[in-house]
């Protein structure tokens, strides 16, 4: 039994005081860094969108930050700008320990969206994790970071259709909740055999 720890999307801009400041985003930081002891592997997720990403409001005419719009590949919610490849606000808050084995880049497609660490949002296109795990032996996961409701949330469902066990530490995870979003998220994750811990 091989364990990883995949932290999700620590990043300035989903912390208070960033472009989409999850409530209490930085109260992760602590409790993660705690665990990362407790595990075979650390893996980093973060949230890497070119300037004018199809995900961000500005980039569509007259709508606005959370919105709901029809992509080729399903409905998504528009953003605020945030989390631009290079920008302090893409850079992992500072207190945050990097010293992992492995930094996963997603949402770099202008394009798509991606929440999952898997698969990107048309819910096919891999991002490479599934085999970095399954090659190192890896195959069980325990996830915390932001926000429990998308990013946590899409990841730790693919991984467990994937097959791994999957288990979501919930203190270390903060959620933003737009119309229930984290109610359906939870039920989701619940749902799809994820352990909220
Ligand atoms: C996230 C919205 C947009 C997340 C990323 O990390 O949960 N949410 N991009
Ligand atoms: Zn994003």
């Amino acid at each position: 039994m091989t364990h990883a720890l995949l932290v999700i999307d620590v990043q300035n801009d989903f912390c208070p005081g960033g472009a989409l400041a999850v409530p209490g985003g930085d109260e992760v930081v602590a409790p993660i860094n705690a665990m990362m002891e407790d595990f075979d592997a650390v893996i980093l997720t973060q949230d890497w969108h070119p300037p004018g990403h199809s995900s961000f409001a500005s980039s569509h005419a007259g709508k606005a930050p959370y919105d709901l719009i029809e992509m080729p590949y399903g409905p998504q919610v528009l953003w605020p700008d945030h989390c631009v490849q290079g920008t302090g606000g893409a850079a992992f808050h500072s207190d945050l320990r990097t010293d992992a084995d492995l930094i996963l880049r997603k949402g770099f497609r202008a394009a798509i969206d991606s929440y999952s660490a898997f698969f990107e949002n048309d819910r096919t296109t891999p991002t490479g994790l599934e085999g970095y795990l399954r090659t190192r032996s890896i195959d069980r996961l325990t996830l915390a970071g932001l926000a429990t409701d998308f990013c946590v949330h899409f990841s730790a469902v693919d991984a467990a259709r994937l097959g791994f066990g999957v288990s979501v530490r919930m203190e270390a995870c903060r959620a933003i909740d737009l119309d229930g979003s984290l109610a359906a998220a939870e039920r989701a994750m619940r749902d799809a055999g994820v352990k909220l811990v």
